[in-house]
């Protein structure tokens, strides 16, 4: 009982003009005592501060070199043909290329009609307890918006790879071949497993299997592992697995589709030759085009659909490599968030969910009014760069005009 105890001695006040003198000139010893304290620990810190940014700077300048020596390796493994996913080297003092955001050939919107936009629609399950997933890796010439064209390293030729479908308790049995003239890898986000032995580099013309069970529900990345792994995503390694929870566990769904978002960083406009990466630009977080399934704005031309009152619910994995996604429909709000994908529970009437780069996130938005509502990162740069898509509630003509 102290807080009784402290009411049984009632506070005194002392009144000698001589005494409160005293009383103030000790007080005032014993701020400026604690004031010079802590100036002194504020210098102590402010020097620390600078020598750890010191350390993070030379930090970056390792790892930049350690990049280049990547490169370097890989031209020694590929010959040119290897180094042919890459220009604009890292290293200390590089500049990146100028930006080519937004380059377009004269037909592009003859281009962007006839482009055939990655489907979106989850694909279906697999009966029974493995779901096979045959990753095959290979250097392609991809086009990453109209009439840009660029030298992807991908999963079965096309960036993202493809989708999978999982539900949880399958086995999902992963088999790499790599065709491309370097080593590869593959790391599955939805795993639980050593990832030295099941995500190593598979070299050039060899196959590797491994299997891991779907122990979680959500839409999960996977993606190359291999050394520098931002240069592996960067041309393209990268898809997603959904896994189902079991049946029953969510609401009902109408349509769903599967979004992989992620960033291209050009070191050329892509036009005439196909574009290679600009490692500077990857480092500096400065893409040319930002995308939804690989293609700048391919669900403008080609919305999503959906009909007045259905529940359309996203999958939505941020690929990066490096920037976040601001999930946004514009003209709606997401009914439910399952905020990083953790199916456990959701979160109601939200207006923007963040997705990581490298993470999830799952949503769904049930729309009344016929219309046509934008599919984006509110992270507006984004949508500049070509990470918007169209959901076209009922079916409705025209475009829209912002
Ligand atoms: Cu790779």
């Amino acid at each position: 009982m102290a807080y009784q105890a402290s009411h049984q001695q009632p506070a005194t006040f002392h009144t000698d003009p001589h005494e409160t003198r005293h009383v103030v000139i000790g007080l005032l010893a014993v701020f400026l005592g604690v004031a010079v304290g802590v100036l002194a620990l504020v210098a102590v810190w402010m020097g620390d501060s600078a020598h750890t940014a010191q350390r993070q700077a030379t930090a970056a300048a390792n790892r930049a070199a350690a990049a280049n020596r990547g490169m370097g390796g890989m031209s020694g493994m590929g010959g040119m043909s290897g180094m042919s996913g890459m220009s604009g080297m890292a290293g200390a003092g590089a500049v990146a290329t100028p930006s080519f955001a937004g380059a377009a050939p004269a037909n592009a919107d003859a281009l962007a009609s006839a482009h055939k936009a990655f489907p979106a629609e989850i694909p279906a399950t697999t009966p029974g307890p493995v779901v096979e997933a045959n990753l095959s890796m290979s250097h392609d010439v991809i086009q990453i918006a109209p009439g840009i064209k660029y030298n992807a390293w991908s999963f079965n030729g096309h960036a993202p790879g493809p989708v999978i479908h999982a539900r949880l308790g399958q086995t999902v049995r992963v088999t790499v071949t790599n065709h491309a003239p370097m080593a590869h890898s593959v790391d599955f986000h939805a795993a639980r497993i050593a990832p030295n032995v099941a995500f190593r580099d598979v070299d050039p013309g060899k196959s590797f299997t491994f299997s891991f069970k779907a122990t979680a529900p959500g839409v999960f990345m996977y993606h190359c592992g291999t050394k520098p792994v931002l240069a592996h995503i960067a041309n393209g390694m990268y898809g997603a697995i959904v896994v189902d929870p079991p049946a029953g566990a969510l609401p009902k769904a109408d349509r769903q589709y599967v979004l992989v978002a992620s960033e291209w960083y050009l070191g050329s406009d892509g036009l005439k030759q196909p574009a290679s990466l600009d490692m500077t630009k990857a480092h500096q977080m400065v893409p040319d085009w930002v995308t939804w399934n690989g293609y700048a704005n391919q669900y403008v031309k080609h919305p999503l659909a959906a009909n007045p009152g259905e529940t359309v619910r996203f999958w939505v994995v941020d690929a990066g490599p490096s920037l976040d996604t601001d999930f946004h429909v514009v003209g709606t709000l997401l009914n439910r968030a399952w905020v990083n994908a953790d199916m456990s529970q959701f979160q109601r009437n939200v207006q923007t969910a963040s997705v990581p780069a490298g993470g999830g996130g799952v949503f769904d938005v049930k729309i009344d009014q016929p219309g046509l509502y934008p599919v984006v990162s509110h992270s507006f740069a984004s949508v500049d760069e070509g990470q918007v898509g169209l959901l076209n509630v009922g079916n409705v003509k025209g475009t829209m005009s912002h």
